[in-house]
This record gives C-alpha cells, structure tokens and sequence, in this order.
C-alpha cells in the first residue's frame, strides 16, 4: 500500500502549496483600505468603516470578542439582517444571538475608538488600522503600522506588529514545539502517513491561536474555510500576518487576559464537545484489521483470561464487503449482530470504520440511494465527481448539504441495528489516492448554504461535516445513548460532533513526544476529546516504548491503541510477562481514575476547558513553562510527566509554585523549583495539587460491570484555608443528564492547625446512585486520633478490620494515610479528623 511514496509525494504538493501561499508585499500587489472617509453605527456594538476601496465592520459581540471584516473593492454590503451581529453560513461559528453589550464610542480627527468593561478597539483613520488595548491602556494586538490589512487578487491578509516577547499557541493539529513563534502553518487537511514533526499542514484545520505575554493572552479566530496560513514571524521578527487564498478576511478577536478565558469564549463562540458516554473513556483497541469474526472473538477473550480492562474493539476496512461503506464481509463477519451482542455480555463495544467514499457500483445500495438523491459532489459540468480510494473508484457526499447528510445518517440503520456503538471517520480530509493533488478537484461543486462553492472553499470542513452527518443520524437511530464519533479530520467546532485522533503516527520515542504536542494544541483549539494511535501506527515499538506510550495515554482522553496493516501484534500482552503486568497496571490506573477523568470532561462539554493543558495555559506567568510540552496538567488538579525517552528512570518535573503530592509516594513537594522524579518503566510520574480531593473508583474490567462501589475521595491537604475539587457522576449513557439527573457536588476542604474538614455540600441534580461505600482517605492524615461523621464519632480498628466493616476509619502508617469507609448513597455529610 505504499505509505512512504504517499508521504513524499503528498509533502512536496504541501511545499509548493506553501511557496504559493507565501506572497510577500515585495512580491505581490497587495491592496489595503486606505483612509476612513465615513463611520457609521449600523447599531449599537456594530460598526462601518468605509474608504475609497473597501469597507470594514467592527463588531463587538461581547465585552471581550469583538469581529473584523474586509469587504475588499466596492462590496456592497448586504442590508443589516435581523441580527446583524451573526450570520449564518459560517460552518464554525454556532452563537450568533450575544445580549447587547455596552460599548462608548469616541470619535476625532485620529481614530474612533469604541470601549467595553474589557477593552478598547481603536480604528485609527489615515490609514485605517485597528488596535486592542487593555482598560490599563496597554497594547494588547495592533495591525502592522505599515501593511495592516490588505487584499491581492482574491487573497487576503492581515499583518499585526510582533513583540519580541510575545508567544503563540494553539493552531490545532500541529507537530514539534509548543510555542509556534518563528514558524509558518498552513490550514489544509491532508492525509500524510508517517508525518513528521515539521510535516505542515496535517488532517485538521483549526485556524485560531493565543498570543501569550507577560502572563496576559488573547486570541484570534480567523474564521476562513479556504487554504489559509499563518506566518508566525518566520518572514520578519517584528510582524506576523495570516491570510487566505480566498474568502473574507474575517476574524474574532478574544481577550483573556487569562488563556482559560480565551477558550471559554472561543467555545462558546464555535461549541464544545458533548458529554461523550462513560465507556468512550475506557481503553480502546484498534488495528487494521481484527478480522475474521474469531480474531475480534480471540481479542476479547485474551482481555478478560489476562484480566486487562478494555472497553472497545475496532472494526478496520476489512470488514466490510469489498470496502462498500454501510456492508458487511458476510464470509469474515457472517452473523454481525450475534458476535456484537455476545461481545457486549462480556462488556465490549464494537466501532467500526467508515471512509465517505462509496463505491462507484450500481448493484450497491448506498451508490444507487446517493445518485438517485443527487448526494454526491459534480464537477462544474453537472457529471459525478469519482477518485479512486480502496474500493476503487468512488463518488463522494457532498456533506455541506443537509439533505446529503440526513441520507447519510439514516444510511448508519444496519451498522446501528446490528449493536455498533462506535462510528471512526477516516479518509474526510478527503483523501484521494489517484490524483496529484491527494484530494477532490479543487473546481467540484458543493452546495455549501446553497451559494454553490468550489472544493477549495469546503475542502477544510469536509470532515467535519461528515462527522456532523454522522452524529446526527446515530443522535436519531439511537436517541437514548449518546453518540460516539471519532475523525481524523475536522475544522474549528467539529468537537461539536467528534472525538480526533492524530492519524498515521509512527512507534517512536520522538512520536510519543510529538503525540503529547499535538493533543495539547487540539486541546487548547477546541478540541477536548483527543488521542494518538498508542504505540504508534506504522511500525514496531519496543515493549518499554509501548508501556510508555500506554502510560501517556492514561492521559489522553481518547486511550486508543491501533496499528497498521503487516505490522506484528502490538496487544498491551505481545512484550513479555513483565510488560503484560506493567500495561494491565496501567490501564488499571486509567480505570480507577475514571470518576476524576469523567469530571473533566463533563467540565469540558459545560466550560470549555480540556483534559489536557499546557502548563503554560494554567500558568500564563512562568516562563520556563513557555516552551514545555514534556509535561502537561490534566484537569486542575493532576500535573502528568510522561517519560518521552528510552532507557529513563528518572526525569526532569518544573513543578509550579504552591504544593504537590507524588501520586505514587503521597509524599509532600514544594513547587515553583525543578525536581527529579522516580520514573521506574512500571509508573508515569504523577503529581497532584495541594489542595485536591481526588475521586477514584475500584478497578474494573470495563466501565458498566459494575457501579462504581467504593467511590473513593483522596484528600491531598492543602496548605493552609480552604479549597475545593468538583464531582460529577451521572448514568454515563443517556441525555437524562440534560434533564437533571445527575449528581454534581463541590467537595471542600478546610485545613485548620490539628484539624481537617471535608464537606460534600450541597447537593446539584436528581441522580441517585444505589448504596455503596464511600472512601475518604486523607494524605499526610496520620496524625489524627479522631474522626467525627456529621459531628459523631466514629470508630478507629485496622486496616485488616475496616475492609469487613461498613463504617470506620483507620491508619495506614506506612503510607500516612488516614482512611475513613462510610456507607452512603447521598454524599452529604461532613467529616472532620482531629489530632
Ligand atoms: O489509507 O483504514 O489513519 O487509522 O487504519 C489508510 C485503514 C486508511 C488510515 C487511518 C488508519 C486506518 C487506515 N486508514
């Protein structure tokens, strides 16, 4: 199948692609605006600027999100809609109604500036350039005083001025360093096997970024579908500039100032993930392809004799009849449904893979429904557009068309009947084998909103409206569960929709590193619900590179290990005994770690905020965060350290001012300094804020065998005065949740010389788990010689005694640790240990 010629070939299209792209003002014949000639308030918060050229629009949405758009040349602007402050055709943005915010307006000879409670937009007149500052009156982005916003041809861009010490981040899918300063991006989803660090563009395109400096972020949403790119001072240290090849200018500005603030709007503005169900966060294995029936059978049943939990299996192309989307191989797969049920008695869960080519075949269904629906992409000439994937020649969905993807969703009815669960879009960048380009004709026609654009104007949102076909149809075929989309590409907002994975890695130690770079920057652009192939999907890891590898992905909240096709097994079982025993270890971890890993994501579906930050997101003011992607927060509360090199057993942590806890040891560490962790190859360093209650849950073999039963909080002391750790649980299947049912508590703890409080609070939502019990284990807790529940006194005994008991509490001296076991079911009480 010839992955390495793909990779080359694909990567000289992308250089000359970006050659193109690169139009300096030296070379090109840039156009700008010019001088204001009028200003007019089309209504409050919204705002014409016209010159002799072009027309600009200011609108401010929120008192920290403003908009700008170019209307090059003599546009005529449409009247004011409705609701001038949205529009409709955007594929990203989803909230367009913003209640009215206040906004003063100056107006002289200079500039007019336009002030909310956050900032200042000031449009200065001759000529026109925009600049944000902070209500301080600092400087926070300002156009380039001498390009500013231009146009040549149909390609816009915008140049802003550069600070030296100004730091960028986000861009979505991007290999090598944290920080994109000094480099140049392009948006343009490609299928690129075997990527490497410097490999640019990827599947995704997430046009949108922070500026970080000084402590303070915004960030910029640069809302353009077409080929786009961002030079990030690679041209000239003291500007950076992005641009299309097409399209408006058009960009959301966002001001923090703290980076957490900046995605909270961007997420609100595109959308977040939905809760994704509770078994999507168990361990998921893949490779292409578990087949016959008897291998996924065998796969299974290795998992449970080796007692290693496991929540998914994946069905790769072959097991399709003749790679027909929507079939089934009746020779490998004869009785589908009987082998999907019986897997799921044993608690699997079966995703299958679908690629949006269909089969140029006029015995096959899916090809006849789509002609017959006029449901696939025409060249200009009104013929089928048809390339060539692995069925062979296919026609392809024009997914911008909401009847294409209503027809699309109802087309998932077998795959649903038959219990899939799991709906894995790959190939939608799309991915074309047979032309120069890897792609569709750029001229093919979609019906994007019914305007009738060329590909070059859908191409970045043509997986992300597969996923939305996807989601939608499985949200109808099975209205009690919620969907479970996985993509390899997507645009800003597809986390709406799907879950993402980095495509075709490779099993490398410089992989697992870029895996981590990666989910960082999808994460902190939107995309909460993210993962690498584990192990690496071309190749062979070692067995410590894969129980390494494994170790990271506890952190990642997609844990999904797949494979390439002629690659030798990579189960967590293929290293050796030791290994087996380290990986179920691992995937243990993952598992008794789920009710923290469900609250954060349940924070991201509400918040916005991801699983996975960068240190410097949390920490916008520690420099020597500035560049850091070895080490990342999980949640607020969990610092993860993965070991990225061989033959370690120690490693460099940078851990932030204020306590920690090693997670292994329980052991107290001060912050703000640099430490060397214990790395043995059986544990990822990991390290929990002072201050946390950590939820943990019994280990299971896959996430619904049993409730969770004991519910176990880990009070990690915080150093002094109170803090507090969030707790959500609900069904972890059904939309009840949006209802109320489900149990939210905000666990407090007070620290008081010789005392400690752990309060569970008031109760949030209706969800009632049935009776079980309720662990509080208190780190550092040895100390403590009594310990009340609800202001009564409950009694000390062993360790041995307290696991045959339903109430009391004992001490562990070995590891300090003071456990109190109470019976519960309402979570409501307070429990104080006193010395
Ligand atoms: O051209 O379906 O990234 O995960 O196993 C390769 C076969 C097609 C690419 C995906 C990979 C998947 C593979 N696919």
């Amino acid at each position: 199948m010839n992955i390495r010629s793909i990779h080359h070939r694909v990567c000289g299209i992308a250089a000359i692609a970006l050659s193109l792209l690169s139009l300096h003002p030296a070379t090109a014949q840039w156009d700008s605006p010019g001088t204001v000639e009028s200003f007019t308030q089309r209504q409050p918060g919204d705002y014409l600027f016209r010159t002799s050229s072009s027309t600009v629009e200011v609108t401010v949405l929120a008192r920290d999100l403003v908009r700008v758009r170019l209307h090059p040349g003599g546009v005529t602007l449409p009247p004011p809609p409705a609701d001038t402050r949205g529009r409709d055709t955007s594929w990203a943005v989803v909230k367009t109604a913003w209640p009215r915010t206040d906004v003063s307006v100056t107006d002289d000879s200079n500039a007019v500036t336009l002030t909310t409670a956050k900032l200042s937009v000031v449009i200065r007149r001759n000529p026109l350039r925009i600049l944000f500052r902070d209500r301080a009156g600092n400087v926070i982005n300002a156009d380039d005083p001498v390009k500013g916003m231009c146009w040549a041809g149909r390609n816009v861009r915008v140049w802003k001025t550069m600070p030296a010490d100004e730091r960028y981040y986000g861009f979505g899918e991007k290999a090598g360093r944290l920080a994109r300063n000094n480099s140049h991006v392009t948006m343009w989803n490609s299928d690129i096997p075997a990527y490497g660090p410097d490999t640019d563009p990827l599947y995704k395109s997430v046009p949108f970024f922070y500026g970080i400096r000084k402590g303070m972020a915004y960030g910029i949403f640069f809302d353009n579908t077409w080929r786009s790119s961002f030079d990030m001072g690679k041209e000239s240290r003291s500007e950076y500039s992005f641009g299309a090849e097409d399209g408006l200018l058009e960009y959301y500005f966002l001001y923090g100032p703290a980076p957490a603030d900046v995605l909270r709007r961007f997420t609100e503005l595109v959308g977040r993930m939905p809760l994704p169900p509770r078994w999507s966060l168990g361990y998921q294995q893949s490779r292409w392809s578990y087949s016959p029936e008897s291998r996924v059978r065998e796969i299974a049943r290795t998992f449970r004799e080796k007692q290693i939990p496991c929540d998914v299996i994946y069905l790769d192309i072959d097991y399709m009849d003749g790679y027909r989307i929507f079939t089934w191989n009746k020779e490998r797969f004869p009785a589908p449904q009987r082998m999907i049920s019986d897997l799921r008695k044993d608690g699997f869960r079966i995703a299958v893979i679908v690629d949006p080519g269909i089969k140029v075949d006029s015995s096959y269904a899916a090809y006849r429904t789509g002609l017959a629906g006029s449901h696939f992409l025409t060249s200009p000439d009104g013929s089928v557009f048809t390339g060539d994937v692995w069925p062979g020649l296919c026609a392809f969905p024009d997914f911008t068309d909401a009847s294409t993807r209503s027809w699309w969703g109802a087309s998932f009815a077998g795959l649903a009947e038959a219990g899939v669960r799991g709906w894995w879009n790959d190939m939608n960048e799309p991915s074309v084998f047979n032309v120069p380009t890897k792609t569709v004709d750029l001229r093919v026609i979609h019906d994007d909103h019914g305007m009738r654009s060329p590909h070059g104007k859908n191409h970045n949102i043509y997986g992300m409206q597969m996923t939305r076909g996807t989601y939608e149809g499985i949200r109808a075929l099975i209205p009690d569960e919620r969907p479970f989309v996985l993509t390899r590409a997507t645009y800003a907002g597809g986390q709406r929709y799907s879950a993402v994975w980095t495509g075709d890695n490779v099993a490398s130690w410089e992989h697992l590193a870029m895996a981590v770079t990666m989910c960082l920057n999808l994460s902190v652009s939107g995309h909460a619900f993210v993962g690498a192939d584990i192990g690496g999907f071309i190749g062979y890891p070692s067995g410590e590179l894969f129980a390494r590898w494994l170790q990271a992905g506890v952190f990642t909240p997609l844990m999904r290990a797949h494979s390439a096709i002629n690659e030798r097994n990579k189960e967590p079982w293929e290293y050796g005994t030791a290994f087996t025993d380290i990986n179920r270890e691992t995937i243990n971890l993952r598992y008794r770690l789920l009710p923290y890993i469900y609250t954060v994501m349940e924070t991201a579906s509400r918040d916005g905020l991801p699983a996975m930050r960068p240190m410097i997101f949390s920490h916008p003011d520690e420099e020597a965060f500035q560049e850091r992607a070895d080490q990342f927060m999980f949640g607020d509360d969990l610092l993860v350290a993965p070991v990225l090199s061989e033959g370690a057993t120690h490693r460099d942590v940078r851990l932030p001012a204020g306590g920690w806890y090693d997670f292994w040891t329980s052991k107290r560490l001060d912050g703000g300094r640099d430490i060397t962790a214990d790395a043995p190859v059986s544990r990822i360093p990991l390290f929990i804020r002072a201050g946390t209650i950590l939820p943990m849950q019994q280990p299971v073999q896959y996430t619904d065998q049993a409730p969770i039963d004991p519910l176990t909080f880990v009070v990690y002391p915080a150093t002094s005065g109170s803090d507090s750790s969030a707790y959500y649980e609900d069904d972890g299947i059904s939309f009840r949740y949006q209802a109320g049912e489900f149990l939210r508590r905000t666990v407090r703890q007070e620290v008081h010389p010789g005392q400690i409080v752990v309060d569970f609070g008031k109760p949030e939502g209706t969800y009632a788990p049935s009776q079980r019990s309720l662990i509080v284990e208190i780190v550092d807790g040895s100390n403590f010689q009594r310990v009340t529940l609800d202001g009564k006194s409950i009694p000390k005994v062993s360790p041995q005694e307290l696991s045959t008991l339903q109430q009391g509490w004992a001490i562990d001296p070995t590891r300090g640790v003071l456990t109190a076991k109470i019976p519960d079911a309402r979570m409501r009480f307070r429990l104080v240990a006193q010395e």
